[in-house]
C-alpha cells in the first residue's frame, strides 16, 4: 500500500525552478500554486501533497516530519545547521553566493567588527574559522542599509548579479560559499517510506542532470 507523502516547497524566487523539476519526476499540482493562497496543494498522486511554507520554514518543517521531504537553499540549511535531514541531491538550481560585504573602498576595519546579516550562525562560524573576534547584528532583511546607516562595518548576504550591492554603494569583499538549492528527506521519513521517496530522487536526479547538458536535438 502507498503511504502518504509531503513534500515542502519554498514559496518565492525557489519555487518557479523547482516546479519543472517537479514535473520531469511527474509530480505535478492539481491546481496553479502562484494564483492559490492555500499552503497544502493535491497532485497527480492520490498519495502525494505539497505544502508551500517559508523557505526558511523548509527544514523546521522535515526535520520535525510535518513534510517527509523538501526544497530549500544551501544558505538556509546551513543557517539551520540540521543533524536530522538529509541532503541527498543538488537540484542546481537558485543558484548564488553568500559574501561578505560592505561599503565601497571601506577601510580594513581594525579590532572588533560589527557584522550585520540573518546567517547569524553561517557568520559566527565563518568568523571563527577566520580566527576573527567580530559583533553579530541579527536582521530580517534589507542587510545593505546596515553599513549605510553607521550600524554595521559589514554584511553577510547573498549575492546573484551584485546590482543590489551596487545599488546602494556596496561592494562584494570575501566569498563565503557557493548556494544552490537542495532536496532534503527527513531521516525518519528516508527509513519508514523509501521505497516510495529513492524513486522520486533518481526522477529529480534525471531532470537536473537533463538540464545540465543540453539534448542533441536543442
Ligand atoms: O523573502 P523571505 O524572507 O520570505 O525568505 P527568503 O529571502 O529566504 O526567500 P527568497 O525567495 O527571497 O529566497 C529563497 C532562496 O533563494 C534563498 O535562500 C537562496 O538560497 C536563493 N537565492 C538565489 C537568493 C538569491 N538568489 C538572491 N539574489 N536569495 C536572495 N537573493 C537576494 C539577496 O538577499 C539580495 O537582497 O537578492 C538580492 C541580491 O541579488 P542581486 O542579483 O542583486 O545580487
Ligand atoms: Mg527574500
Amino acid at each position: 500500500m502507498k503511504q502518504n507523502l509531503t513534500i515542502a516547497l519554498s514559496k518565492g524566487r525557489i519555487l518557479k525552478d523547482t516546479l519543472p523539476l517537479l514535473e520531469a519526476a511527474n509530480i505535478i499540482p492539481a491546481e496553479d500554486i502562484f494564483s492559490s493562497r492555500k499552503l497544502i496543494f493535491d497532485t497527480n498522486h492520490e498519495n502525494i501533497k505539497l505544502v508551500v511554507i517559508r523557505a526558511t520554514d523548509v527544514p523546521t518543517y522535515v526535520e520535525h516530519g510535518g513534510a517527509d521531504m523538501g526544497v530549500a537553499g544551501k544558505d538556509v540549511l546551513l543557517e539551520y545547521g540540521a543533524k536530522g535531514l538529509y541532503e541527498p541531491l543538488d537540484l542546481d538550481i537558485a543558484k548564488c553566493k553568500l559574501m561578505v560585504a560592505g561599503l565601497k573602498d571601506a577601510a580594513p576595519v581594525e579590532g572588533r567588527m560589527k557584522v550585520a546579516t540573518k546567517f547569524v550562525n553561517v557568520t559566527k562560524e565563518y568568523y571563527a574559522r577566520e580566527g576573527r573576534q567580530v559583533d553579530i547584528i541579527k536582521l530580517y532583511g534589507a542587510m545593505e542599509l546596515a553599513p549605510i546607516m553607521g550600524m554595521a562595518d559589514r554584511i553577510v548576504d547573498i549575492v546573484d548579479t551584485g546590482n543590489t550591492l551596487r545599488a546602494n554603494g556596496l561592494e562584494p569583499m570575501d566569498h563565503i560559499g557557493y548556494i544552490s538549492s537542495r532536496l532534503v528527506v527527513g531521516k525518519a521519513a528516508m527509513k519508514m517510506k523509501h521505497r516510495q521517496i529513492q524513486p522520486i530522487i533518481d526522477m529529480l536526479s534525471e531532470a537536473v542532470e537533463a538540464r545540465k547538458t543540453p539534448s542533441e536535438n536543442d
